[in-house]
């Protein structure tokens, strides 16, 4: 292989190239200007794209990832620039999406100094990273480049961040650009136990009552159709977490919808009545569990994950297989056959028809007769972005997902501002899909200002604000638990999002009657020259329900809202 003679920068961007980047998402600043330099002196065909806010470019690094399955790129400055990330960057390891984010840094003589916007970024990323490194060398890159994108998306995926003093970023790489990794400690893939994948057989086979517990890690591992042929060879009905929904198709009769605080009843009441509960790919968190020690409590319980550390960090399982979820159910498939559930599905049937999720269409515009009608308008194919609120949860019960990655929302860290950001990353990674983003009128307002990243690229996003003029979910939680204290909630002085909409150069529509919501849904729908704002004027003071109090167990769900004042919740928020 010939030796280069380029500096760091181009080395970077020519490492990327051979990684089959097309987007890094950014904004440039001194500590990074070798980097963007090099963007132009290689004539690379990746494409920059300006964003307005650190943060952002993290969210939409994100949601290209969350899309398309690929590692999004982040290339920021140093100091502010880099902590302006690092929201997603956290946002990111919580979910397990995979992301590369390479900051600025000061030159190499200057670090330890408080020299002029130096941030120990290594430092501060550290408990949210999956991998990082400080670059000391040049000559270092290219290896750590190629480390870097197998760690992001190998295993569980994850963000990986690279530290580039300016020096070495403009120093000069004489190295093989086409690097052999050094990662003798990393072994992502342990090998599958047969032992464990005939002992979940064995216990399937004895199962009446089973449900299948999809998580993100299933559809990580592409094992969305063995999913479904286990279900339907099994018969066994099927829940999906937030971040599950797409790995199974909601729109089949062994669906359950999503579980947990907001899920639907008949899948939190399947759970309660289970004999056997399998998690494919998910890590049990406490949104789903009500309680650790209430979970599952008659049930055999299983759990699939590839990552180890997983096993009993929530939940103590009796059977457990650590191996990646596609290749478990593969070898688990061969073993297992139509299970006696006929009794167990015509019980929940039962429950589906008795507490189905429901809104009334009459009166003031419900943020559900929105969403539901964006369901029927877009043919539930649509990418759908959420961000973070009442809803988000109103879009996960009414949305049904059908297709893996057309569910984009951040679950662990519920971060404000994910959804537009997102939304744009999703739509560069999949230009031919139609992408929607469902956003609160507080956390848009956190990143609005991305609408221009929008505008300059014609992305045709469809975002509609479920505009209730409060912070819904923390008002909703202070009606219930805080005798309607509302405090810190009221968003008045909300801007008008359609002079808004129009200033960035996007279209803007208003939808404030039920009677109109088709008509503009369609609208938004056929307009593809660029962003389209919907503020949806929904009911100010709906609340979400079925709902189960945090830190209660899942037989304690609250279907209707209750008359009865409630206890404040003293367990986790
Ligand atoms: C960055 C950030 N800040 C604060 C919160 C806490 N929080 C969770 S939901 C919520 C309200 C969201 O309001 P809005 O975006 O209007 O959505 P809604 O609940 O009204 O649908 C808040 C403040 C958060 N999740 N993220
Ligand atoms: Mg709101």
């Amino acid at each position: 292989m010939a030796k280069s003679t380029i500096d760091g920068g181009q080395a970077i961007v020519k490492c990327l190239e051979n990684e089959g980047v097309e987007y890094i998402f950014g904004i440039s600043g001194g500590a990074a200007i070798p980097i963007f330099d090099a963007i132009i002196t290689t004539k690379t065909k990746i494409k920059m794209i300006l964003v307005r806010h650190e943060q952002a470019a993290a969210h939409m690094a994100d949601g290209y990832a969350r899309a398309t399955g690929k590692p999004g790129v982040v290339l920021v400055t140093s100091g502010p620039g880099a902590t302006n990330t690092l929201t997603g960057i956290m946002t990111a390891h919580m979910d397990s999406v995979p992301m590369i984010v390479m900051t600025g840094q000061q030159i190499r003589p200057m670090l330890g100094k408080d020299s002029f916007q130096e941030a120990d970024m290594f430092g501060m990323a550290l408990p949210c990273v999956k991998h990082s490194y400080l670059v000391k060398e040049t000559n270092d890159l290219p290896r750590i480049l190629r480390e870097a994108f197998y760690i992001s998306n190998s295993g569980r995926p994850g963000p990986v961040l690279i530290d580039l003093p300016k020096d070495v970023t403009a120093g000069e790489c004489t190295a093989d650009l086409h690097a052999e990794m050094d990662l003798p400690g990393y072994a992502p893939e342990t090998p599958l136990d047969q032992n464990q994948v005939l002992a979940i057989a064995e216990a399937l086979s004895k199962s009446t009552r089973p449900v299948l517990l999809v998580g993100h890690g299933a559809m990580i591992a592409n094992a969305a159709p063995q999913v479904r042929q286990l279900a339907e060879t099994l018969q066994a009905p099927v829940t999906m977490t937030l971040l599950g929904k797409g790995a199974f198709p909601e729109t089949h009769e062994l669906s359950l919808g999503m579980l947990g605080m907001h899920g639907t009843a008949y899948a939190n009441k399947a759970l309660c009545e289970a004999d056997l509960i399998m998690s494919i790919g998910s890590r049990f968190d406490d949104r789903i569990l009500g309680t650790q020690a209430t979970f599952g409590r008659n049930a055999v319980k299983i759990h699939i994950d590839i990552d180890p550390s997983e096993i009993g960090k929530m939940i103590t399982p009796d059977i457990h297989c650590v191996g990646d979820a596609q290749e478990v159910l593969k070898e688990l498939l061969k073993h297992v056959s139509t299970l006696k559930t006929e009794d167990w599905l015509k019980r929940l049937d039962k429950y589906k028809k008795q507490f189905p999720l429901k809104y009334k269409k009459e009166g003031r515009l419900k943020a559900q007769h929105v969403i539901d009608e964006a369901f029927r308008v877009s043919r539930g194919k649509a990418i759908v972005v959420t961000d973070v609120g009442q809803h988000q949860m109103w879009a996960a019960q009414f949305y049904r997902v059908d297709e893996p990655n057309n569910w984009l929302s951040s679950g662990g860290a519920g971060t404000m501002g994910f959804g537009v950001p997102a939304a744009i990353g999703a739509q560069f990674g999949r230009p031919k899909d139609t992408v929607i983003a469902i956003v609160g009128d507080g956390g848009f307002q956190m990143t609005n200002q991305e609408l221009t990243t929008a505008v300059i690229h014609k992305l045709p996003i469809k975002i509609i604000i479920l505009n209730n003029h409060y912070l819904g979910m923390v008002r909703q939680w202070q009606e219930m638990f805080y005798d309607d204290r509302k405090s810190g909630v009221d968003l008045v002085g909300n801007p008008d999002f359609v002079k808004l909409a129009k200033a960035y150069g996007a279209l803007g529509i208003n939808l404030k009657r039920s009677g109109d919501v088709r008509r503009v849904l369609k609208q938004a729908m056929a307009y593809n020259d660029g962003p389209v704002v919907i503020n949806a004027e929904v009911e100010k003071t709906d609340n979400i329900f079925p709902m189960i109090p945090p830190g209660r167990p899942l037989e304690d769900m609250i279907m209707e809202p209750p008359r009865r004042k409630l206890e404040k919740p003293t367990g986790s928020t």
